[in-house]
């Protein structure tokens, strides 16, 4: 038995294996040791060796790009290489980075534990070794525990078995009378070449797949120069892409064309090959059902153009689930494989199969199927599966299988609450399979290898991903799922489907790797946001962690970023309003309703408004919902979506107005405006369906302020309002807070904003004690009921919660809701920010309640969501 220490433990000597053992031990001088089951380096190319076997994603892009000298030197033979090669290529590193020496082969660690008392990972394995380490790296991969067979009498087949995720031998199968079960990627690329050599091929198919065509080819001398001569800026295409691949040729919306243009599109797309028709064609094919349905279709028709038999060309026809919710897997010749008599496709979803008997296969018509060989090709326990095999218990002698009992719970899909110093590579709820593989594992290993590093600067021995960056992360990636079709996919491994008793849940981040990327950064550049650091175990759970800012924001924080954005002040007038604007781009599309109409309230331009009338039967309630943007920018088109919503929501009608804006019209012509906005509102809003007896008021941000400041004014001179609907509002211009004093910086809207804008508003710094900015020096008696919704991470927070607490105090019935790990302007942001939905919800109800169904009890305390 070994027992022997050391800094980190790597799983696995794959693609993540050997880069993990390079990077920590050979950049960073860590100490590493490695384990593998398997004989040698190759991870899944290791394994995968069946009839067949390719990548589906061009070689020249399915590599590393760590090493620009290697990326340089080798050659690829083909544009997407056959398995023999990658493993050739994964041999090639192994020699160059000289990994062997730090891989234990053949070896399978059984148990993984978190040793409290000294701070590091104890890892015992099927040969008897234990050995600790600081850190724990998993690159065990996503697609290497096979599915166990599930088909009684397996072990009686007289014949030979293969496992197309367990085939490392060289199988003549020529003559032979074949069974495979399964199409997915494995058993498409096998029944392609099996059906070549084979005496008989039956093809037990359950669940028909899209496959479509690959476009492979002998490697181009000319392109092949062409790509290593901008090889940099092919790698930055591909890190910036969803998939991560060069690609850019990807159209907005299967709907949006002409159907000539959608099938030339689609032609295009499939001469190509690899991926292109999947992820270039139109961008919302995994979105939109009806834009799905055009290209399953033509998937379908190509299928009938390609099969000789119309039978059998209607068997290999999906027609029960949407197009790319399953891995798409690109073929070579597979559909011609079906016109060879020898071919025999078995349908076993009405005939299903009984069990294996030993001469072969019985169907449940008491069909037998004599065979020689027996091919399972019925695919993996993924993601989550390798993890758990290891058998993982964490801080306090918590099992990952019980914390996963209902499907992964992860940061970033790489860390997890409770498991200290454990990093799972491409783990689940990372974008893995959904981004270019070597590159996947390449961010990862560089993220942990960030992270160790900012530790030892530190002085620092255990880092935890907190349970609210966790359940933030969770809710990221559920939501992001529920906006594309693939929960109505009813076998894919993307949802664990495929494994009975496996949670339905997603495995794989489909935000795509650029959002995913910026996320990291976001998290990496403030002090790694949603992790605990300590220096032993137990003081993990009482450090104060980096603030879990919502991945969403995060990734939008990023972006701006990444376009140069340095605040409202260095963008000026016009580029504040650009900016403001721009927000529309991440609003959900806007929903039909009843009616929509434009109307002036007064004679300057900006002096309209907008009325949101929802489906339906009237008189509807009314609100007046004021828009944000600092009294200098923001419009009616940037409230439009919103309005709309809480319209359909709460079945009120929403009147949107906009107004003179700063600077060219100061205090208070936005105030007056406002009010002049609600008063014609409750003098016209009649005429357009509406009851003006049951009317409230509301905005966000500096919207908020004017809205408040209208319903003040309206308590003395009308009208009569019932709700106020405050959505982090700004309260007082030079409120001094701690909030606005925490996150004065990196939260969308930066204290420096806020004093910028002031000064654009207002004519004088004296006017602030003018109760109609500073709201918290008004008189509140007598205001409607009022819900206030904060951010946790909004400067405006305390002060807007500062001022329910006054209201309370006024006998105003009030409601506060903070929303964790949010920021400003989240409200607007339907479409990037999923848990903009909460908020969203929480205003219709209040609306909903206060104007539609009468008044609601009133709540003292702040409640958290
Ligand atoms: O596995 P799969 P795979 N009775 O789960 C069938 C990657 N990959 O190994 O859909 C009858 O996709 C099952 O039928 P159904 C790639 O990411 C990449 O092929 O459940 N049938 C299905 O047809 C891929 O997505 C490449 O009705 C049963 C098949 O088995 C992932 O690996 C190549 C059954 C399983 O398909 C997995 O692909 C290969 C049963 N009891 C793999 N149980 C490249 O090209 C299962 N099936 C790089």
């Amino acid at each position: 038995m070994d027992t022997t220490q050391h800094d980190v433990i790597v799983i696995g000597a794959g693609f993540a294996g050997i880069y993990a053992i390079h990077k920590y031990r050979d950049q960073m001088g860590l100490d590493v040791v490695c384990f593998d089951a398997a004989e040698d380096v190759g991870g899944t190319w290791y394994w995968n060796r069946y009839p067949g076997a390719r990548v589906d994603i061009e070689s020249v892009h399915y590599s590393f790009s760590f090493d620009p000298e290697l990326q340089q030197e080798w050659h690829w033979t083909e544009k997407f290489a056959a398995q023999p090669e990658i493993l050739r290529y994964l041999n090639h590193c192994a020699d160059r980075y000289d990994v062997r020496r730090s891989v234990r082969f053949g070896t399978r660690v059984v148990e993984v534990t978190w040793d409290e008392q000294n701070d590091h990972w104890r890892v015992t394995t099927d040969k008897g070794d234990v050995v600790t380490a600081r850190y724990f790296v998993s690159g065990a991969g996503t697609l290497s525990v096979p599915k166990t067979p599930d088909f009684p009498g397996v072990e009686d087949f007289a014949g030979q078995t293969l496992l197309t995720g367990n085939w490392r031998e060289d199988v003549d199968l020529a003559g032979k009378r074949v069974g495979i079960i399964g199409v997915g990627s494995s058993g498409i690329q096998a029944i392609s070449e099996i059906s070549k050599v084979a005496d008989a091929l039956y093809v037990f198919q359950r669940t028909p797949n899209y496959a479509t065509p690959i476009a492979n080819y002998p490697t181009d001398p000319a392109e092949e120069a062409a790509d290593k001569a901008r090889y940099a800026e092919l790698r930055e295409a591909s890190r910036n892409h969803f998939l991560g691949v060069p690609y850019s040729d990807v159209q907005p919306s299967a709907l949006a064309v002409s159907a000539e243009e959608r099938r030339e599109v689609f032609e295009d797309r499939f001469k190509k090959g690899g991926f292109r028709f999947f992820i270039d064609s139109f961008g919302d094919i995994l979105f939109s059902q009806e834009a799905n349905d055009t290209a399953a279709e033509y998937v379908r028709e190509s299928i009938r153009k390609r099969v000789q038999d119309p039978r059998t060309a209607d068997l290999l026809c999906p027609t029960d689930y949407p197009y790319g919710t399953k891995r798409p897997p690109l073929e070579i010749d597979y559909y011609e494989a079906y016109n060879r008599e020898s071919t025999h496709l078995v349908d076993v979803k009405a005939n299903p199969i009984q069990r294996v008997i030993p001469q072969g296969v019985r169907l449940a018509d008491g069909t037998e199927v004599e065979l020689d060989v027996l091919i399972l090709a019925t695919g993996f326990d993924a993601c989550t599966g390798p993890l758990l095999a290891m058998n993982i218990t964490g801080r306090g002698g918590v099992r990952l299988a019980d914390e996963w009992a209902d499907g992964p719970q992860t940061y970033l899909g790489l860390t997890m609450a409770g498991f200290p110093n454990l990093f799972a590579i491409t783990g689940p709820q990372s974008p893995s399979v959904l981004y270019n593989m070597p590159l996947a594992i390449e961010d990862h290993v560089d993220f942990i290898g960030d992270s160790i590093q900012y530790m030892r600067e530190r002085g620092l021995t255990v880092m935890e991903a907190t349970a609210q960056a966790q359940d933030q992360w969770v809710y990221e990636t559920n939501a992001l799922a529920d906006m594309t079709l693939l929960p109505d996919s009813a076998s894919t491994w993307y949802m664990g489907a495929n494994i009975p008793g496996k949670p339905r849940r997603v495995l794989v981040y489909v935000g795509g790797a650029p959002r995913y990327r910026s996320i990291c950064d976001n998290v990496q550049r403030n002090d790694y946001r949603g992790f605990a650091f300590a220096t032993s175990t137990a003081e993990v759970e009482t450090a104060t962690p980096s603030p879990a800012l919502d991945p969403a924001l995060a990734a939008i924080v990023e972006i701006l970023r990444g376009q140069g954005f340095t605040g409202f002040e260095d963008a000026g007038v016009e580029g504040s309003r650009a900016a403001v604007e721009s927000f529309t781009a991440m609003q959900a599309p806007r929903k039909e309703i009843g009616r929509v109409v434009d109307e002036a309230y007064g004679t300057d331009p900006e002096q309209k408004l907008r009325i949101f009338v929802p489906e339906g039967e009237g008189p509807f309630p009314v609100v007046v919902y004021v828009h944000g943007g600092g009294f200098v920018a923001g419009s009616i088109e940037v409230v439009d979506e919103p309005a709309r919503d809480l319209a359909s929501r709460a079945g009120v009608i929403v009147v949107a107005p906009t107004y003179r804006r700063a600077p060219e019209h100061r205090f208070p012509a936005a105030h007056d405006d406002a009010y002049a906005a609600l008063e014609w509102t409750a003098d016209n809003v009649a005429a357009y369906g509406g009851d003006p007896s049951r009317l409230g008021i509301g905005g966000d941000s500096a919207g908020g302020m004017l809205a408040a400041a209208a319903a003040i004014r309206a308590r003395q001179e009308g009208p009569e309002l019932s709700a106020l609907l405050l959505v982090n509002p700004l309260v007082n211009p030079v409120a001094d807070t701690p909030s606005r004093r925490e996150y004065a910086e990196g939260y969308i809207i930066e204290l420096a904003d806020l004093q910028w804008f002031g000064s654009q508003y207002l004519n004088g710094p004296e006017e602030v004690t003018d109760p109609r900015l500073a709201l918290d020096a008004a008189d509140l008696a007598g205001l409607p009921q009022t819900l206030i919704l904060t951010s946790e991470y909004d400067t405006l927070r305390d002060e807007a919660e500062d001022f329910a607490t006054q209201l309370l105090g006024a006998g105003v019935e009030t409601n506060v809701q903070r929303f964790d790990g949010m920021t400003h302007d989240a409200f607007l942001m339907s479409g990037a920010v999923p848990r903009c939905i909460e908020q969203r919800l929480a205003a219709a109800d209040f609306l909903r309640s206060a104007l539609v169904e009468g008044a609601q009890e009133p709540e003292v305390e702040v409640v958290t969501a």
